[in-house]
């Protein structure tokens, strides 16, 4: 009997959520809480860290836990580090559900940097309008570079207002909003902030490439931030190859009369 455990959290999360719950295999969507409002899932739903590789260990058996999916954001290194070491520890089967990385298309202007320092570094000189869509947890570092206009945007409106304290970003924009996004969106967005740089993570996949797009259309260079390190593991970019490994598993576990 399959008991997945699907970390979730992307656009690839919630299709193979729908897949699973179409073919009746017993899953459960794990969030960590991040959002105020989550997307309503077909499938059980757990909010909340699970507090540690030893304790996710302990969550996959008790909970009888037959395979684990990390199909989490490409820049969620930590919990895709966890689910990695804790289904060793618990003899649990692990599969990454990921999606390719993006790639410059002609008449992309990108400057990659290695990380989100990086991107706060690239960011000294004179003063530009420069949209930050990199959601609410970093957006405190660029204080670092406070001559900028920046435009946020998160996907809840901050507890405090404003989202930041002006000493720190004198001068900003908040936008509230959940993707998927679209370039006409973007593209409106961009021009009504006359915004001349977008910062961005390289998190790949559909639900956030409209704003690439986007820039590419107004002629935006576009400072890209590339993804942090991840551990060995198998790894999907389609919820249907996830179903077969779930189905091939099954079979050979069934052959193994287990
Ligand atoms: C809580 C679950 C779905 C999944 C939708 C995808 C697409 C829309 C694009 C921009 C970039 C950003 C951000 C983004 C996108 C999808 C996907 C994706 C980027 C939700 C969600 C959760 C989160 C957490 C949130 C982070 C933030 C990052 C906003 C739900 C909507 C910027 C990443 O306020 C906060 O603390 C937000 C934190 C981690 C990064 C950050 O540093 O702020 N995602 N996003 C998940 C949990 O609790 O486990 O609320 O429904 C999911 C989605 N966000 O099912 O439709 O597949 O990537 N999410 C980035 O890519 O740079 C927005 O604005 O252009
Ligand atoms: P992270 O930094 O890799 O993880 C930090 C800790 O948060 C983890 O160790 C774990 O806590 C908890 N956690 C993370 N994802 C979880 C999940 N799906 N279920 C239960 N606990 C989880 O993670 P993050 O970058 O903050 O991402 C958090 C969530 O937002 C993930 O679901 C991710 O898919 C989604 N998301 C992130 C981004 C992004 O830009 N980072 C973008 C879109 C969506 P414990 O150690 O206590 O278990």
């Amino acid at each position: 009997m399959r008991n997945v455990l699907l970390l979730g959290g992307t656009t690839e999360a919630s299709a193979l959520a729908k897949l699973l719950a179409s073919e009746g295999i017993a899953t459960t969507l794990s969030y960590a809480g991040r959002t105020d409002n989550p997307r309503a899932q077909p499938v059980p739903v757990r909010v909340g860290g699970f507090g540690g590789v030893a304790r996710l260990a302990g969550y996959l058996r008790d909970h009888r836990v037959t395979h684990l999916v990390d199909a989490t954001h490409p820049f969620a290194a930590m919990m895709s580090a966890h689910a990695v070491e804790a289904a060793r520890l618990a003899g649990v089967p692990h599969v990454a559900l990921s999606r390719p990385a993006w790639q410059p298309s002609p008449g992309d202007r990108w400057t990659s940097v290695a990380d989100m320092d990086g991107a706060v570094a690239a960011l000294a000189g004179p003063p530009r309008r420069v949209m930050l869509a990199l959601g609410r947890m970093h957006v405190a570092m660029f204080a670092a570079q406070p001559q900028h206009h920046y435009l946020l945007r998160f996907v809840d409106a901050p507890d405090s207002a404003p989202p930041l304290p002006h000493h720190s970003l004198p001068h900003h924009r908040l936008i509230v909003d959940r993707g998927p996004f679209t370039v006409q969106g973007d593209s409106a967005l961009m021009q009504a902030h006359a915004i001349d740089l977008l910062v961005c993570k390289n998190a790949g996949g559909n639900g956030a490439n409209a704003k690439l797009i986007a820039a590419r259309n107004l002629g935006l260079p576009v400072l890209m931030i590339d993804r942090p390190a991840m551990p060995e593991r198998a790894e999907f970019y389609r919820p249907e190859d996830v179903l077969e490994w779930l189905g091939h598993d099954a079979a050979a576990t069934a052959e193994r009369g287990v």
